[in-house]
């Protein structure tokens, strides 16, 4: 299995995070996003987004961060990660979805326009507005629960938890957030938690 990755991606970071925990046999790529290489005409073969993480394997090519969680926790991580019963499976993907909304679209792309100056969508502002709606969900649920989703770590954790590491650099402080920073130290105690 090949696992394209990039450096300083946030995204690939939930993928590495996965891969650790479940022990998963791979090769990992490095796209050399700086020169530009995910936008290359062979990689736009393998995402046509020109986006990492991406996942090749048994023929299939996957793309996406939440679809490659998707694919390693059903194809090496049994019930525990990510469960097919109807009710555990969308308590788990409502999770994925707050990571792949309010948290990329308001803590990734603020703080990418704060470290990189590419602003995709609205204003400093506007991200961290979304990226403070994400937070308040999480802060809520963490108040009371130890994990996201489930009584348990699943593909929650590494979905949602990049973006909200990285929040300050976004200029979102996280001291506001009492249960979120004890749910961070609770996932690096996790054994096989990969570190950024
Ligand atoms: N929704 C996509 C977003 C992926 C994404 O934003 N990847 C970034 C790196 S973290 C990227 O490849 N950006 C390339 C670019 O913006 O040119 C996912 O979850 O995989």
């Amino acid at each position: 299995m090949k696992v394209y990755l990039g450096t300083v991606s946030g995204n690939s970071y939930k993928l590495r995070i996965l891969l650790s925990l479940l022990k998963a046999p791979h090769e990992v790529v490095i796209i050399d996003m700086p020169n530009k290489q995910h936008k290359s005409a062979e990689f736009m073969k393998i995402n046509p987004r020109g986006e990492v993480p991406a996942i090749e394997d048994d023929g299939k090519v996957i793309w996406d961060s939440a679809a490659c969680l998707v694919y390693l926790a059903r194809k090496f991580g049994g019930e525990q990660w990510l469960p097919t019963d109807a009710a555990g499976m969308a308590e788990v993907m409502q999770w994925v979805a707050l990571a792949a909304t309010e948290i990329q679209c308001g803590l990734q792309y603020a703080r990418r326009g704060v470290t990189q100056g590419r602003w995709t969508l609205g204003s400093l502002e506007d991200g961290q507005k979304f990226g403070r709606v994400a937070l308040d969900i999480c802060e809520a649920r963490l108040a009371n629960n130890d994990w996201l989703a489930l009584g348990r770590p699943t593909i929650a954790e590494p979905a949602c938890f990049p973006y909200i590491e990285t929040a300050p650099e976004a200029k979102v402080a996280l001291e506001p957030y009492p249960a979120i920073i004890k749910w961070m130290e609770r996932c690096k105690k996790l054994p096989g938690w990969a570190a950024r």
